[in-house]
């Protein structure tokens, strides 16, 4: 028994010598360091170049102009709508069907561009047409859901208020019924809200009278319904950010999302876009990978290249390094999450590594730049500046730390 034993660990050393000898010839490829490539579906594969193409090319070149200007451009959302971006995990309503895995390659290669594009994806798909398709009845999903997935429709999502931002549960916003009208009256004010300037639909969140926490969708033609745009905004300029005044806004009850209630709604749809971040921003961080190696290949500083110094080589290893773990982590959690054994603490785990690493990639890239580094034709500083709302919106760095230490510990220490 022992004897055999020993031979099929000897057996099994030997195997695992020779696919090492094997491997040890595999190519290193710095753009995808642990060949997480042969680990996606061949479809995977394909929608991701497929989407890196589109990016590319239709993205890109309007990035600079968008940003300098802040502007949002709603045709953004319509050409990622044509390419069946737009709620693509729904599979019905006009929408498209990939993997969850798929769903973070696109989210990867559109931040690839710039944050701003993948926040119009995120609420679009993750906040607005999963609420509605998770939370809302038949009615509803096909009033909704087709006009989203072809940006007719623009849509937001409003969570935080002026008085309540980590702590949503303490928010004011107030859903009153009246039986007379079947219609929720909606008195409050939402703050810092994605697309809220533009949108057509809004998904609010609101206190109702027995204290428990509701979701509307509210169009923007129903009365008392008010919008106004943030000004000054110096990261993610080519999204519209604003603020939502709802004074006597009449919501008819057929508008309620009726099948959930509490903080769990929202969080629900949270986990979506979360998940989404952390692929979003590891996109980013390969655009401020591969431009700031480019510049240094290239920028001849002492009699060679600044590349071939150590320091640079370390920033470029370093980069290469957490890109690829984040990676691969990212990739975990979208195969568990379409098994549907994801849970949220996975999620703020992701969320919280991916977006913390690429600021701190975007910050060494800027570094590595010089003074170039500062211009945004140069692209990283735009990423970087985008960064600091990414590490803070849907859960900041700190609360997702909290989030974790809960499940770690047992103990909450929030409050
Ligand atoms: P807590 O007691 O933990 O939970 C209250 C209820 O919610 C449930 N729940 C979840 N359900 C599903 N998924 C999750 N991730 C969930 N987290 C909590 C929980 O089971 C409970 O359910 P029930 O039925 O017992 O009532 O709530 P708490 O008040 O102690 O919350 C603490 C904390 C910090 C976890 C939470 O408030 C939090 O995550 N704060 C961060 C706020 C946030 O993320 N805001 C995002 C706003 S939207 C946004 O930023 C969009 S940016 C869009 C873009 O441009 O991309
Ligand atoms: P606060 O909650 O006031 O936090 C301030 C600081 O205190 C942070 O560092 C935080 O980590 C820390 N902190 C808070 N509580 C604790 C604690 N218990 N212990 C230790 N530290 C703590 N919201 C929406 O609903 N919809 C949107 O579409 C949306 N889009 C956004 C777009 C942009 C560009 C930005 C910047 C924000 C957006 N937000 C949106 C709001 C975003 O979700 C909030 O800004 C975020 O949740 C943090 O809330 P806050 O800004 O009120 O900060």
């Amino acid at each position: 028994m022992k004897n055999q034993l020993l031979v099929s660990i000897k057996r099994s050393t030997r195997l695992a010598s020779v696919r090492l000898a094997s491997s040890s010839t595999t190519k290193f490829d710095w753009e995808d360091a642990l060949n997480l490539d042969k680990s996606l579906t061949s479809e995977e594969v394909l929608l991701k170049n497929t989407f890196r193409d589109f990016c590319q090319k239709a993205l890109l070149p309007r990035i600079l102009k968008s940003n300098r200007n802040a502007v949002y451009e709603r045709e953004v959302l319509k050409d990622m709508a044509s390419m069946g971006a737009l709620g693509c995990t729904i599979g019905a309503y006009g929408c498209t069907k990939v993997s969850e895995v798929g769903y973070g390659l696109i989210a990867r290669e559109v931040e690839r561009v710039d944050s701003a594009y993948r926040s119009a994806l995120s609420v679009q798909s993750s906040l607005v047409m999963h609420a509605i398709n998770a939370y809302g009845t038949n009615e509803q999903k096909e009033q909704y859901l087709p006009r989203l997935a072809t940006a007719e429709l623009v849509g937001s999502f409003g969570l935080t208020e002026p008085n309540a931002g980590s702590d949503p549960g303490i928010m004011e916003t107030k859903a009153i019924y009246k039986s007379d009208k079947k219609s929720y009256v909606l008195n409050g004010t939402k703050t810092w809200i994605t697309n809220a300037p533009i949108a057509d639909v809004f998904i609010i969140w609101a206190k109702c009278e027995d204290k428990r926490i509701r979701g509307f969708i509210i169009d923007r033609e129903m009365s008392g319904i008010s919008t106004a745009a943030i000004p000054g905004k110096m990261s993610l300029r080519a999204s519209s950010t604003g603020t939502i005044f709802m004074d006597n806004c009449i919501v008819p009850e057929s508008n309620l999302l009726s099948s959930v209630e509490g903080l769990a709604g929202p969080f629900g749809c949270l986990n979506h876009a979360r998940y989404g971040i952390a692929w979003g921003s590891l996109g980013a961080a390969e655009a401020c990978l591969s431009i700031s190696r480019s510049y240094c290949l290239d920028r001849i500083q002492f009699g060679k290249p600044l590349a071939g110094t150590q320091l640079i080589q370390k920033k470029l290893a370093d980069m290469v390094t957490e890109i690829s773990i984040g990676l691969a982590a990212c990739l975990q959690v979208g195969r568990l999450k379409d098994q549907g054994l994801a849970s949220p603490e996975m999620i703020s785990l992701i969320k919280r590594n991916s977006t913390g690493k690429a600021l701190e990639i975007a910050r060494m890239a800027r570094d590595m730049l010089g003074g170039n580094g500062i211009s945004d034709e140069y692209h990283i500083i735009r990423h970087l500046v985008n960064l600091e709302s990414v590490i803070t919106y849907e859960g900041t760095h700190d609360i997702h730390a909290l989030i974790l230490g809960r499940a770690i510990t047992g103990l909450q220490a929030f409050k």
